[in-house]
């Protein structure tokens, strides 16, 4: 049975990453309305973890002190550099990269998009439970309701995330499909299958993620490689690619959380030859909690 250990902290870790932002990006405007809809919807004390690089801590700051003085709610806000965070996790991004990168070897967005999987190396030991989302997010509830889902983790659950809502997956295994006919791995839910994770939210149980030395195993070369292998995979999202992989080989690591609490809005593969299934594939039939404005698609107002 898992205990409400999230009951015992006194603040929920929030982590969002905020980085190469210019002054005019648009990457502005997501970040303003995820900081204000987590504050305006929560009814808990939030820690709230940005990494950032040194051109967007201004801007990230000046953002969150507004949120804060508008909505009259305050949350403990710490700043992380991305480049030291990305120097701890150099195995992992070497690791991960080739496989999951769109273009491996370009430092900085490598270590990016693969920050989440060595999260317990970076956030200070006494954070035991974590979120992190991306900045093109936006709540409709409480993030307390979120953190409840750690309790339905099953014994061996490290991370929980919420399914892939386009048919991404069953094009990346396209050959894998093909030799194994019978397969669900890339097929829709509505069919039985498995779509894969979207890393738009993530939950952390960062004390067993510490502990855990199969987690250490599972992420080296030789695993990763040979997992990969086996798939016949090559991805280009980063992080998610690399949990859609560990949902096939080893489920019982991440807990499956309700489609509600990351409906994604990219429609990109819906026009890319995937038209006839993309709807069997975005179905959520539960109630919106955060939404995901992914590839840059605008988020409804309410
Ligand atoms: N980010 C930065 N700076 C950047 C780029 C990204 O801080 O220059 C952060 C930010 O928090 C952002 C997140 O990384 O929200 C993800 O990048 P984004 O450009 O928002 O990716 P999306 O197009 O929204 O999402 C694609 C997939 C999505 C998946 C994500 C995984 O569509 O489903 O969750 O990639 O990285």
């Amino acid at each position: 049975i898992i205990t409400n250990t999230y009951q015992n902290q006194l603040y929920y870790n929030v982590w969002c990453i905020f980085t190469k932002v210019g002054t005019n990006s648009p990457m502005r405007t997501k970040f303003h309305v995820f900081t204000k809809s987590l504050l305006a919807f929560a009814t808990v004390d939030i820690a709230f973890h940005v990494i950032i690089d040194d051109d967007s801590y201004t801007i990230a700051d000046t953002i969150v002190q507004d949120v804060m003085s508008t909505t009259n709610k305050t949350m403990k806000v710490q700043y992380y550099n991305v480049h030291e965070q990305a120097r701890q996790l150099e195995d992992i991004v070497s690791v991960m990269s080739p496989h999951f990168s769109s273009k491996p070897g370009t430092y900085y967005s490598d270590a990016l998009f693969f920050l989440s999987l060595g999260l317990h190396r970076i956030a200070p030991p006494d954070q035991k439970l974590a979120a992190m989302f991306d900045a093109d997010t936006k709540f409709r509830k409480d993030i307390k309701e979120l953190f409840k889902e750690f309790d339905n983790f099953g014994k061996e659950a490290l991370f929980g995330l919420a399914p892939e809502l386009s048919p991404v997956y069953r094009h990346v295994l396209y050959l894998y499909r093909s030799r194994h006919p019978k397969t669900m791995f890339g097929e829709s839910p509505n069919m039985g299958g498995f779509p894969g994770f979207n890393s738009g939210m993530v939950l952390f149980h960062l004390e067993r993620l510490r502990k855990s030395s199969l987690y250490e195993k599972i992420v080296t070369k030789d695993s990763v490689d040979a997992m990969t292998a086996k798939y016949h995979f090559k991805g280009h999202l980063g992080d998610q690619d690399f949990y859609t992989v560990l949902g096939m080989e080893r489920p019982e690591l991440i807990y499956t959380i309700d489609c509600g609490w990351n409906r994604q809005l990219c429609t990109w593969w819906r026009d890319r030859g995937y038209s006839d299934v993309f709807n069997n594939y975005s179905l959520c039939n539960s109630e919106t909690k955060l939404w995901h404005g992914n590839c840059n698609t605008p988020i409804p107002d309410h």
